[in-house]
């Protein structure tokens, strides 16, 4: 507030002397102008501003320069901050490899199905969708993608998020609602806990001891699955620096794969640094293996990936696909 009174009482009516000063000059000090009515009232009116301003000066100058002295000290951390930020992105990162990859086959997939969590668990691939009005956990074969089982959200209040099962036990997110449920696997029909959690709900994967999150930004939480405390964190990088908008998760041998939201990548990350080592581009699948299909909304992006140990294939497919594609990865 002071600096913007400041030039409202100062800067504009030293504007206005200046402009004085210099006709002056410009007609060589001619005694004549100091006739013209309207220029004297103009020369006067400024003297007077000049004096305000003057005072003015005099009562603030020290808030002035504390001031200036502020602004310059920021903008000087800022700068060293983002050449700091630079040299790390610069240096410590190499470029992703792209991963050229074979479709071993596809399977059919339900087109009713928001995708939001994909994992093969016991021969079986389980898949957990979202919105508030067609969110369920199915379990399907993974020889024919056939739907086996089908659980539907009851709860119309809740957006069904990432999925993941560990010792027996499926985990599931919510978007927005910010509670999370772990359900019994012999018995999806209801949950046997609820945990706490601060962000929104969006991927979810695990290592065979601890869960792993991603809440559409940057990070991806490493979570305790007895009490669902965060008990580290990765953010992923690549030599372009940090990368954003990270959604459905799936852990593979010390890399976790991670598809970026509304985009046809999928990311290779190192669990270890947070760096993409490679990407595997999906754009074109759709057209080529399913040329009739037309997506139901922009919302039908790819999303959905999971690990068939067993084959040591990808599965990936999409909100709304009707195809799940298997994937050779070189
Ligand atoms: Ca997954």
């Amino acid at each position: 507030m002071f600096f913007g009174e400041f030039v409202k009482t100062m800067i504009l009516p030293l504007q206005g002397a200046v402009r004085v000063y210099f006709m002056i000059l410009l007609t060589n000090g001619h005694q004549e102008y100091y006739f013209n009515k309207r220029i004297l009232i103009y020369f006067r009116l400024h003297l007077v501003v000049f004096k305000f301003q003057r005072e003015m000066y005099n009562k603030y100058k020290v808030w002035l320069w504390a001031a200036v002295i502020v602004l310059a000290s920021c903008k000087n951390k800022k700068e060293e901050t983002q050449a700091a930020v630079s040299a790390v992105d610069s240096t410590t990162v190499k470029a992703p490899e792209v991963l050229a990859y074979k479709v071993a086959g596809t399977l059919k997939h339900d087109t009713a199905a928001y995708t939001e969590g994909f994992e093969l668990y016991g021969n079986k691939l389980y898949e957990g969708t979202g919105t508030f009005e067609n969110s369920f956990i199915s379990i399907a074969d993974t020889s024919t993608g056939k739907i086996e089982k089908k659980f539907p959200l009851k709860d119309k209040s809740l957006y069904g998020e990432g999925i993941s099962i560990l010792n027996n036990q499926l985990f599931r997110l919510t978007y927005q609602n910010h509670i999370a449920y772990v359900y019994d696997l012999k018995d999806l029909t209801k949950p046997t806990g609820t945990f706490k959690w601060p962000y929104e709900g969006w991927g979810m994967t695990n290592d065979g001891k601890n869960l792993y999150v991603s809440v559409g930004s940057s990070f991806i939480y490493k979570l305790d699955p007895k009490s669902f405390a965060v008990i580290g964190q990765i953010q992923v990088t690549d030599d372009l620096g940090t990368v954003d908008n990270l959604n459905e998760l799936e852990y593979v041998n010390g890399f976790i794969y991670v598809n970026k939201w509304q985009t046809t990548k999928i990311l290779k990350v190192d669990v270890s640094t947070g760096h993409v080592v490679g990407t595997i581009d999906c754009f074109g699948l759709l057209s080529q293996y399913a040329p009739n299909y037309t997506p139901t909304s922009s919302d039908s992006v790819l999303n959905g990936v999971a690990w068939d140990k067993t084959h040591q294939l990808l599965y990936v497919t999409g909100k709304n696909w009707p195809l799940i594609f298997k994937l050779k990865l070189p």
